[in-house]
C-alpha cells in the first residue's frame, strides 16, 4: 500500500492485530511497545517505546520519521478498574500517564514532521483507540474512563489543529475485546465472544482506506453480546 504507519502498544493485543493486519495490506510497519523481545512479523519493525517517556518516545519518533511514517496510531493503554476509595495516586499516575499523557506526548512528538508532509502536499493521519467507554461511565470506571475522556478530549482538540495542516483524526472506540487488557488472557470462557484484536484492526484499516477528501472522524464497535446504554 504504500503506507508507512507508526503503532504504540503493539507486542499484543489490538495493538499486534493492527500491525499484522496492516502488513498483510502492504504496508510498512514501525511497532513499539516497552517489551518487544522475540517479535517479528514481514515488513514491521519492532522498537522498545515507553509512551509515557519523552526520551523513549523521542527515539521511537526518530526512527518513524526517517522511515518516513505517515500515520500514527495511538493504542498503548492500561486499564484500571475499582471504587474511588481503592484510587491511588500511584495508580491515577500509571493509567493517565500511559492514557492520555502517552497519547498526548507521541502525537506531539510527530506534529512536525506532519506539517512538513502537507508542505509538500501529503497528507497525514491520526488514529486514537480510546475506548467505547470514552463517553460513558459506570461504577468502578472512575479512573479509567476519566483516562479515555480525556483521551476522546484530546483527540477532537488535535481534529481542530491538525485541521490547518490536513491531519486526518480519527477515534476509534472499541468495546470489550479479547486480549491480555487489565491482567487478563485471551480465550478465557466469558470472552469467546467478544470482538477481537482483528475486528478493531479492520475498522483502523478501514479508517487508512478511505478516499483522500474523506476524513473518518469516530468508529464505535461492540460484540453482539455486550449491551449497552447509550
Ligand atoms: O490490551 P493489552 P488491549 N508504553 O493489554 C502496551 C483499549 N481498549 O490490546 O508495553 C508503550 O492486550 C503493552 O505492551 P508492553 C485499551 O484501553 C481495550 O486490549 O510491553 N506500550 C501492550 O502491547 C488500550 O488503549 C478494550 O506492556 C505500552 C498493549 O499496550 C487499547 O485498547 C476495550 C505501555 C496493551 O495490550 C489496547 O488494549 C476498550 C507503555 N507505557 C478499549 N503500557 C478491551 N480489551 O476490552 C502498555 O474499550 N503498553
Amino acid at each position: 500500500s504504500g503506507r508507512v504507519v507508526a503503532v504504540t502498544g503493539a507486542s499484543k493485543g489490538i495493538g499486534l492485530g493492527i500491525v499484522e493486519l496492516l502488513v498483510s495490506q502492504g504496508a510498512r510497519v514501525i511497532a513499539g511497545a516497552r517489551d518487544v523481545d522475540g517479535l517479528a512479523r514481514d515488513g514491521a519493525e519492532f522498537l522498545p517505546l515507553d509512551v509515557t517517556r519523552e526520551d523513549s518516545v523521542a527515539a521511537f519518533a526518530q526512527v518513524a520519521r526517517s522511515a518516513g511514517v505517515d500515520s500514527l496510531v495511538n493504542n498503548a493503554g492500561v486499564g484500571s478498574f475499582m471504587p474511588l476509595q481503592q484510587i491511588s495516586v500511584e495508580e491515577y499516575r500509571r493509567v493517565m500517564d500511559t492514557n492520555v499523557l502517552g497519547t498526548l506526548l507521541m502525537t506531539k512528538a510527530l506534529v512536525a514532521h506532519f506539517q512538513s508532509r502537507h508542505a509538500q502536499g501529503q497528507v497525514s493521519q491520526l488514529i486514537n483507540i480510546t475506548s467505547d467507554v470514552s463517553a460513558r461511565t459506570f461504577a468502578g470506571g472512575a479512573l479509567y474512563t476519566a483516562s479515555k475522556y480525556a483521551q476522546r478530549a484530546v483527540t477532537q482538540a488535535l481534529a481542530h489543529e491538525g485541521h490547518a495542516y490536513g491531519l486526518r483524526v480519527t477515534e476509534v472506540r472499541p468495546g470489550m475485546v479479547d486480549t491480555y487488557f487489565n491482567g487478563s488472557e485471551p480465550g478465557e470462557p466469558q470472552k469467546v465472544a467478544w470482538l477481537k484484536p482483528a475486528d478493531i484492526a479492520g475498522a483502523v484499516a478501514y479508517a487508512l482506506s478511505v478516499p483522500q477528501h474523506v476524513r473518518v472522524d469516530e468508529i464505535l464497535l461492540h460484540p453482539v453480546v455486550q449491551d449497552v446504554a447509550f
